[in-house]
């Protein structure tokens, strides 16, 4: 009997080999076909989206509070938004996000724990640059940070008057935006004496937001403390105004922010030149150019909280804390 041509023998190794490389190709091809997008240009992966629980068109998630801007911009509060498809959505986008504080003088004793506290609320998961400007490089201590996250120290001038100290920022923060326009997606503006204290994630993200300050929430529009003098490029008549947005938290894409603190420090500039300075400094030219040119997210009073407000039943998270201080003790020293 005519043996078996070996070469033909389909136990040889490599014929076990080619059949092993077949089933799984095909088994990726299945796996891809189930779970992978079926349009690739989706900007995330439907897995994620899938398994969330489903919105239901008649269950409003807040009636206590507005979450939605008469212009349709989100409102963030706490149960409107699913942060698992919104880090899927960035993650996608591997979003760089930059974050701005500045600790000029005795601030600096502020430092340590603002970027503690960030390493574990901060856009966790995500990579964050740390940008300290300070006048006092040597005052900023060595901080071990988590994966995908620097800090850098950015050397700058100090000036006499807290409220020039204030001011500055948004010059610096405009010439510092020149230069991060293609290393960073979006700037991140925040006050160093604050610590976050719950989770500030993706959430936040869009080309321009500000933040609603939580002295102002929910006074009537003629009291909040916008700029009233007419001679003052941060002026605002009585019967204008959306929100009141605070100085301490704002942000956006680089290229955004750099517009809004272009206007900012060109405004300053133009009242100083007049002897004009208005009554809460740079927020008040913030409030001007958020009036002007509308916000694509604002951030609830969620994202800045004083203690000393007490918690009111519409704020469930306070995800970032002014720290106590005493402002005779670190201002201007
Ligand atoms: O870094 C300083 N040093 C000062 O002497 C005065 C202000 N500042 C910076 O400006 C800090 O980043 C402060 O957070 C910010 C102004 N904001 C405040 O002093 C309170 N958060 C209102």
């Amino acid at each position: 009997m005519q043996s078996l041509k070996p070469e033909r023998a389909l136990w040889r190794p490599w014929w076990l080999m080619k059949y092993f490389v077949i089933v799984l190709l095909l088994s990726l091809w299945w796996y891809t076909l189930k779970y992978n997008c079926r349009y690739p240009e989706e900007t995330f992966t439907c897995k994620t989206q899938l398994k969330n629980e489903q919105p239901n068109t008649v269950r409003m998630q807040r009636t206590d509070v507005l979450i939605l801007s008469p212009w349709l911009a989100p409102i963030i509060w706490n149960g409107t938004y699913n942060l698992a498809i919104l880090n899927a959505q960035f993650h996608h986008r591997d979003v760089r996000v930059g974050i701005t504080v500045f600790a000029i003088k005795k601030y600096t004793v502020f430092v340590q724990n603002f970027i503690e506290s960030a390493e574990k609320f901060f856009m966790i998961g995500h990579k964050v640059n740390y940008y300290v400007f300070t006048d006092r490089v040597s005052d900023i201590p060595n901080m071990t940070l988590n994966k995908d996250r620097n800090l850098t120290i950015l050397k700058v001038p100090s000036y006499p008057r807290w409220q020039d100290v204030s001011m500055r920022r948004m010059e610096m923060i405009r010439d510092f935006a020149r230069e991060k326009i293609a290393s960073e997606d979006f700037l991140v503006c925040v006050d160093v004496d604050m610590k976050f204290n719950d989770e500030v994630g993706v959430e936040i993200l869009s080309d321009l937001f500000g933040t609603l300050n939580p002295w102002m929430f929910g006074l009537p529009h003629e009291q909040y403390t916008y700029e009233r003098n007419p001679q003052s490029e941060a002026y605002i008549p009585t019967d204008e105004g959306d929100f009141y947005y605070a100085g301490t938290f704002f942000g956006g894409s680089v290229e955004k922010v750099y517009k809004l603190t272009n206007f900012c420090h060109n405004a300053m500039m133009t009242d100083k030149a007049k002897n004009l300075e208005p009554v809460w400094h740079d927020e008040s030219y913030l409030n001007k150019y958020l009036l002007y040119h509308k916000p694509t997210k604002i951030l609830s009073p969620e994202y800045l909280w004083y203690d000393d407000l007490g918690i009111p039943a519409f704020l469930k998270r306070r995800r970032f804390l002014a720290v106590r201080k005493n402002y005779n003790e670190i201002r201007n020293r």
